[in-house]
């Protein structure tokens, strides 16, 4: 694996506090009734994607559910783009078409963003078969919650991913919570990764709080499906801090938990690190944790300052017969 170094742990606290202030101003701007729908936040999970960002290489691919916003970042996305997707802002990743649920970024190896429960998980085993199929160096990390873990099409994935070898990396982000139902209550056991035992698929559990523990789980697991040797499921234990999506009253759970995570917090770790190890000074901290809120408020500019699409773009791309006489085709 490449090696964990004083950069590592700057650029993870730099890029982590940039995503989770993002969203903070994301919960914001969606109370102000900018961002309209639903809207699902991270906060609370980015070693999950900081550690995989550290085990990735530049062909490998990401899908993942409705939790969206920040992995088309990590992974090179403009930041502006994505805050004017969330606007609805043609200036966004998909012209504003897409929104909160439905950020995509080929370009950039991100392959959204689906808000059906489980149905990126089939899809995610089809983009590492066209990798495997066309002789391409890929793999495909495969994200999907814990609640999407109890859907039918997990395991007719999981069956055909394994018997013809698929270099994916199926990735449950254990965050405790289906909506409002916990992990316990949806099974008579809540070991995930136990599900790859009936496939004989490598598995196993991670601590999702601490990116080491993340990249190192994520490193074997990419170069065994790499070395064409398939998948291998990860059950990565996480928690989010907000609730489900913006309307969610969270009776579920009391705010001592919350608390109890926040001290294991991602960012928090790898901060004490820094200190601790005198790579950076407090006051380096503080001009990055202002670059931080200087980056989120040109997003945030240059989303409310763009246009809104043409509404005649409202009949482009839903329909691709050119003779098609009701509606002016574009
Ligand atoms: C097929 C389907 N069933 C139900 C829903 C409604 N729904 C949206 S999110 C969600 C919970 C999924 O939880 P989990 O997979 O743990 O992901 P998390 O939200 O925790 O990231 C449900 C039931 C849906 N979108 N699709
Ligand atoms: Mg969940």
């Amino acid at each position: 694996m490449k090696k964990i170094t004083k950069e590592t742990y700057i650029n993870w606290y730099k890029d982590m506090l940039f995503w989770r202030k993002f969203e903070d101003k994301l919960a914001a701007l969606y109370i102000q009734q900018k961002v309209r729908g639903f809207l699902h936040l991270y906060n609370g999970q980015e070693a999950v994607l900081a550690g995989a960002l550290h085990a990735m290489n530049e062909n490998d691919k990401m899908i993942t559910a409705y939790r969206n916003h920040v992995q088309p970042i990590g992974l090179g996305e403009d930041p502006k783009r994505v805050m004017a997707e969330l606007l609805g802002k043609v200036t966004g990743t998909s012209q504003g078409m897409g929104g909160s649920m439905h950020i995509f970024s080929p370009k950039h190896n991100f392959y959204g963003g689906h808000g059906i429960v489980g149905g990126q998980i089939p899809l995610g085993a089809g983009l590492a078969f066209a990798d495997k199929y066309f002789e391409r160096d890929g793999v495909t990390l495969t994200y999907f919650g814990d609640g999407a873990a109890r859907q039918g099409s997990l395991h007719e994935t999981f069956n055909m991913a394994i018997n013809w070898k698929l270099p994916v990396v199926f990735i449950c982000e254990n965050n405790g919570y289906a909506m409002g139902t916990s992990v316990e209550r949806t099974a008579n056991h809540d070991d995930i990764w136990k599900l790859g035992l009936g496939y004989e698929m490598p598995c196993g559990p991670v601590d999702g709080m601490n990116p080491v523990k993340v990249a190192e789980a994520m490193h074997e697991a990419i170069e065994r499906a790499r070395r064409g040797d398939g998948p291998t499921l990860l059950d990565i234990k996480t928690y989010r801090y907000r609730g489900h999506s913006m309307s969610d009253a969270q009776h579920y759970r009391t705010k001592d938990e919350v608390d109890e995570y926040k001290k294991i917090d991602p960012i928090s770790q790898v901060l004490e690190v820094i200190l601790e190890k005198k790579y950076a000074s407090k006051d380096e901290v503080k001009q990055w944790d202002k670059d931080v809120k200087d980056k989120v408020a040109e997003c945030q500019k240059f989303a409310e300052e763009s246009p809104f699409p043409d509404k005649q773009a409202l009949y482009d791309m839903v329909y691709e017969q050119e003779d098609y006489p009701f509606l002016k085709h574009r």
